[in-house]
């Protein structure tokens, strides 16, 4: 069955509730308060079958001025608007001001209803129907059908059964393949059930025991009862009002203006970019940087304006701004949302959220302008390019995506497998479905060939870099899945070498930067040294070479595992090294310790080397220092025990 949501609007008392009664037979004020003062407080939910089988849902508002509030989150998500007006009373502000904010929200369809008609004489009536006529002129409303009904008399209540069946077929049936979202405008306990929430279901479709998420407060629980129009039911789908009941979930910890999604689907924003219309009768220019109340959905908080592209806002135009929220709401591109005065409270505009994710901008930009246009009057493919291009080398998931565009997130899929398939694209997670732009990524790999270059200019005496030192020099938003897939690329086609876990540029070697031979001859210089070799500063002198290089030359070696350094100035060759080592464990493993004296002794070094030789033998955990003596490690004979 299909259904359609239909929305009263009206001024006060102008017989919304009442017509809502006629048509259904239920009164939707349910209130004490609503009962006493014979108006409409709350939002009012009732249904009717249209005799072309459609279901059509109700949500009656109230009229009062103090309540437009309420007003803005039930007209939130109608398809069709019944504009109440009474015969006896004609346009007043309220009608007006509704008629406005269904504008604003771009309702698509509706029906002027002139009630009351039991009250007036023809001659009145035609001059009512002529008033409407004018104020509906410049809307949606224009040359849609005008009933005059009596919900006393019931006259004219068949005919405006008929109208609104045959509106209702002309209303397109939602997508259910959206992402699921119901703004929650009730939220009630029922006595051995638990928490209730009523709302809409904007888009998508949500199902019995799934698992659901309360946003902003970010609460998990499940859905324990579905029911659409007091039945119970599997499964309920965008357009459907539905009443569900939250296992899990506290009745204190939510409430109206909150939005019921699917867990890692939607997130909530408190900046968004959009385009507002301020209408012609906002009292006064709309400045930078003012507050307002902001409307979406069923939330209503207050918003910083900043205006991107002028001074000051003109009644009547309108213009790019970037809005800073106090409270933080779910979002969508292309949803609607209304702007309220914050002093005289007045409905002074709204518009289209065409960013809910955006960065925080520049104002006067040519290019934050050149996109916001795009967002605008592009194609949801050409917001969806637009964001994978700004997503840079960081790249995007699929679910960053949902957030951004305004299309469901199978066909977001499907355009990203196309792209990559065409190349346009690089799928750097398929569980995620994270990609990159082929641009960005070409950009990424000159980066990184750019900056091997540059680590040879700098450090030629080292023959290549760690993978994560490379990784390091590269913005830290990249994706480390990305940074294995550029590797291996770069590897594959040869513009980078892998030598020992190391990587390099082909046309680095070490050899060809030292035009003089100087490593040579520094490692034969340590190397006829022995135990006692050279020092950097002591060769530099002797040579008349610049300290650095040569000392350079000596990192190097140590980087080459040539040379050890032992001790800071003390470079010691690995080949007298080995030996040393050799004879030592020869020498304790006969004699069991040696003291500093007989390495002394037996090394015939001088103090100045025996001792950081003998600590060093410590320090690679060889031996063990017991006192003045020093034992082999881990044997038993080190500590003269068995183990
Ligand atoms: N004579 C006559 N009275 C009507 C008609 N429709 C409504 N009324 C009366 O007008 C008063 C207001 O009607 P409601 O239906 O409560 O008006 P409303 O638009 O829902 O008011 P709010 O929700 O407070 O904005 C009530 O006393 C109704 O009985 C009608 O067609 N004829
Ligand atoms: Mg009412």
């Amino acid at each position: 069955m299909k259904h359609v949501i239909l929305g009263t609007a009206g001024h006060i008392d102008h017989g919304k509730t009442s017509l809502v009664k006629a048509l259904t037979g239920v009164d939707t004020d349910r209130l004490k308060e609503e009962k006493e003062r014979g108006i409409t407080i709350e939002l009012g939910f009732t249904f009717l079958d249209l005799p072309s089988r459609i279901r059509l849902g109700i949500i009656d508002v109230p009229g009062h001025e103090k309540f437009v509030k309420h007003m803005v989150a039930g007209a939130w998500g109608i398809d069709l608007v019944a504009l109440v007006i009474a015969a006896d009373e004609g346009v007043m502000p309220q009608t007006r001001e509704h008629l406005d904010i269904c504008k604003l929200l771009k309702v698509k369809k509706g029906l002027i209803v002139l009630t009351k008609i039991d009250l007036v004489d023809r001659e009145l009536l035609e001059l009512v129907k002529e008033e409407v006529a004018e104020i509906v002129q410049d809307t949606f409303l224009k040359g849609a059908p005008i009933l005059a009904v009596s919900s006393v008399t019931g006259e004219g209540i068949p005919q405006l059964l008929s109208t609104l069946d045959l509106l209702s077929q002309e209303i397109e049936e939602r997508s259910p393949n959206g992402v699921f979202r119901l703004p929650i405008d009730r939220v009630f306990v029922i006595k051995g059930f638990g928490t209730v929430v009523t709302g809409t279901v904007i888009s998508g479709n949500l199902s019995l025991g799934e698992t659901v998420e309360v946003l902003p407060p970010g609460l998990e629980g499940k859905v324990r009862n579905l029911q659409v129009y007091n039945q119970p039911v599997e499964k309920t789908v965008a357009g459907d009002r539905a009443a569900i009941n939250l296992q899990g979930i506290e009745t204190s910890a939510i409430e109206r203006g909150d939005v019921l999604i699917r867990p890692n689907t939607l997130r909530p924003t408190q900046l968004v970019d959009a385009y507002l219309e301020y209408l012609p009768n906002a009292p006064r220019p709309l400045k930078h940087r003012t507050r307002q109340r902001f409307h979406i959905g069923t939330t209503l908080t207050h918003a910083s304006i900043f205006l991107l592209d002028q001074e000051e806002l003109a009644p009547g135009y309108g213009g790019f701004v970037q809005m800073r929220l106090d409270r933080s709401v779910v979002a969508l591109p292309q949803d609607r949302y209304v702007i309220r005065g914050s002093s005289a409270i007045q409905t002074i505009g709204g518009g289209v959220i065409l960013d809910s994710h955006p960065e925080k901008h520049k104002r006067h930009s040519y290019s934050v302008m050149a996109d916001l246009h795009l967002l605008k009057d592009g194609t949801s493919e050409q917001a969806l390019c637009q964001h994978i291009h700004h997503s840079g080398i960081r790249g995007v998931t699929i679910e960053d995506l949902l957030n951004r565009v305004e299309m469901p997130p199978q066909e977001i899929e499907m355009m990203i497998r196309k792209m990559s398939e065409k190349g346009d694209l690089l799928l750097i997670d398929p569980e995620k479905v994270k990609v990159i732009e082929r641009g960005q990524y070409q950009r990424l790999r000159e980066m990184a060939l750019t900056q091997m270059g540059e680590f040879h200019q700098r450090s030629p005496m080292k023959s290549g870099l760690a993978r994560e030192e490379l990784r390091t020099k590269l913005p830290p938003e990249l994706d480390v899945k990305l940074f294995q897939i550029l590797i291996n690329d770069l590897i594959q086609t040869k513009e980078v070498m892998l030598e020992k876990d190391k990587v390099r540029l082909p046309g680095h070697q070490v050899s060809s930067v030292d035009e003089r031979g100087l490593i040579k001859r520094v490692e034969a210089a340590v190397l006829k040294g022995g135990l006692q070799p050279p020092s950097p500063k002591g060769l530099s002198e002797e040579w008349g070479e610049k300290e650095e290089e040569v000392r350079a030359i000596f990192e190097h070696l140590v980087h080459e595992e040539v040379l050890i350094k032992i001790k800071s100035e003390i470079y010691i060759h690995r080949v007298p090294l080995e030996k040393l080592k050799e004879e030592l464990v020869t020498y304790l493993k006969s004699h069991r310790e040696i003291t500093t004296s007989q390495f002394k002794e037996t090394t015939k070094v001088s103090r100045k080397y025996a001792i950081p030789l003998i600590e060093y033998f410590d320090q690679i955990k060889l031996t063990l220092r017991l006192g003045e003596k020093r034992v082999l490690r881990g044997t038993s004979q080190g500590t003269g025990e068995n183990i």
